[in-house]
C-alpha cells in the first residue's frame, strides 16, 4: 500500500530543490568510508526565484522557435527566468494572415516549452495596430470588424486555454497624449472595441488574466494620465480589464521615472506589469532602479525582459539586456540580482 501523504511530503521537499544531483544517490560502495560532506544540492531558479521570494509572481523573458531552440539561450532560460512571451509568434499577422485561417504552430512552440520546463506565458498580442494583415485593416464596416475581433480572440484565446496566464488583450492604442491612437479598430469601432475585445477573451478563458499593455509609460506622463483615464471608466463600465503592462523600452538613464508611472497606472486598482524590458546601455543603475521600481510597487506582479541575449535583441546596437551576445552575464545581470537579494 502505496502511503500517499509521506509521497506528497517527499514531492514538496523536492520540489524546493531544483536540482538534486543524480550521483547524490547512486554512491559507489566505497563512499561510505569517506567523511567527505554530502553534494550539496543546487538551488537554482535564478532571477525568477530571487523576485518570487520578494513577493512578486515572475520574472520573465520572451522567445520564440529560434531563440528557444539555441542550446545557450535555452539554458539561460531555464535556470533564470519563470514566464515566457512570444516575441512575434502569436501576433496576427502569424496567427491569422488570412481570413479565419488560424496558424497555432509558431505559438505553440513557446506554449510547450513553457509546460515542459514549467514557466508561465503571457500570451501577446490579441489586438494591436502593428503586425496587422491589410484583410483587417482594409474592413469598412462596424458589423465585420466586430465579428472578425471575436472570431480571432476567441480563436487564439481558446487554443491555449488553461495555458496562458496572462493576455495581453490589447496593444499599443494610445497616442503619447493619452488620446486614442487611430487605426481601424478606432475608426471603425471607436473605444467599443477594447470591451469587445476584452469580453471575448473573458469568454474564452476566464481563468485567464487580461492586460492592456503600452510603450511610453515610463514616467507620470500624458500617455499614463490618459491610460488611468480610459481604464478606470472601461472598468467601471464592466470591462474585465485585470492588469496594465508597461513594455519599458527604456534609454539610458532613463529609469528615473519608472516607480512614479507604476504608481500612477497601480492608481487604476489593477495589477500591473512590466512586460518589454530593455534598457539601452544596460546600465546596472538603470536596471537596479527599474527592479527597485517595481520591488517598492504592491501592485507590480513581475517583470519581463525583451529578450535574453544582446544578440537577439530587437535593438542589438544598443546592448540593452542582461547577458551579452556570447550569452554571459553582463554588470546589469549581478546588479538586478543585488536588487532582489
Ligand atoms: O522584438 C520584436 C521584433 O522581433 C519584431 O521584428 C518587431 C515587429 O513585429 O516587434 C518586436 O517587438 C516589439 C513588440 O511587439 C511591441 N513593443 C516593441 C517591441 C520592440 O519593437
Amino acid at each position: 500500500m502505496i502511503n500517499l501523504t509521506a509521497l506528497a511530503v517527499l514531492a514538496a521537499l523536492l520540489s524546493q530543490v531544483d536540482a538534486v544531483p543524480v550521483y547524490g544517490m547512486c554512491l559507489p560502495d566505497d563512499s561510505a568510508t569517506t567523511t567527505a560532506a554530502p553534494p550539496v544540492p543546487t538551488v537554482t531558479g535564478g532571477l525568477n526565484k530571487l523576485i518570487q521570494a520578494k513577493g512578486k509572481k515572475y520574472f520573465g523573458t520572451c522567445g520564440d522557435a529560434g531563440t528557444l531552440s539555441n542550446p545557450k539561450n535555452s539554458a539561460i532560460i531555464q535556470a533564470e527566468f519563470g514566464a515566457l512571451t512570444p516575441e512575434n509568434s502569436m501576433k496576427w499577422d502569424r496567427t491569422e494572415s488570412a481570413t479565419g485561417v488560424f496558424t497555432f504552430s509558431g505559438g505553440d512552440v513557446v506554449v510547450n516549452y513553457a509546460q515542459a520546463y514549467g514557466k508561465l506565458v503571457r500570451g501577446y498580442t490579441l489586438v494591436s495596430h502593428t503586425n496587422l494583415p491589410s484583410w483587417v485593416s482594409s474592413i469598412g464596416d462596424k458589423n465585420t470588424l466586430t465579428t472578425v475581433i471575436q472570431r480571432h480572440v476567441t480563436g487564439l484565446v481558446t487554443h491555449w486555454k488553461g495555458k496562458i496566464y496572462v493576455w495581453d488583450v490589447v496593444n499599443e492604442m494610445f497616442n503619447e497624449d493619452g488620446t486614442i491612437r487611430s487605426s481601424v479598430f478606432s475608426a471603425i469601432l471607436g473605444e467599443d472595441f477594447v470591451s469587445i475585445a476584452f469580453r471575448a477573451a473573458r469568454a474564452a478563458d476566464p481563468s485567464a488574466k487580461l492586460y492592456i499593455n503600452d510603450y511610453n509609460l515610463d514616467s507620470n506622463n500624458s500617455k499614463v494620465q490618459g491610460l488611468v483615464r480610459y481604464v478606470t471608466k472601461w472598468k467601471a463600465a464592466g470591462v474585465p480589464i485585470d492588469g496594465v503592462g508597461t513594455q519599458t523600452h527604456l534609454g539610458a538613464n532613463g529609469a528615473g521615472g519608472v516607480s512614479a508611472a507604476l504608481t500612477a497606472l497601480a492608481g487604476t486598482g489593477l495589477d500591473v506589469a512590466i512586460t518589454e524590458l530593455d534598457i539601452a546601455g544596460a546600465s546596472s543603475t538603470d536596471y537596479s532602479t527599474v527592479v527597485k521600481a517595481c520591488l517598492g510597487q504592491a501592485k507590480c506582479v513581475g517583470i519581463t525582459v525583451w529578450g535574453v541575449s544582446d544578440n537577439d535583441s530587437w535593438r542589438l546596437s544598443s546592448v540593452p539586456l542582461l547577458f551579452d551576445k556570447n550569452y554571459q552575464k553582463k554588470p546589469a545581470y549581478y546588479a538586478v540580482v543585488a536588487a532582489l537579494s
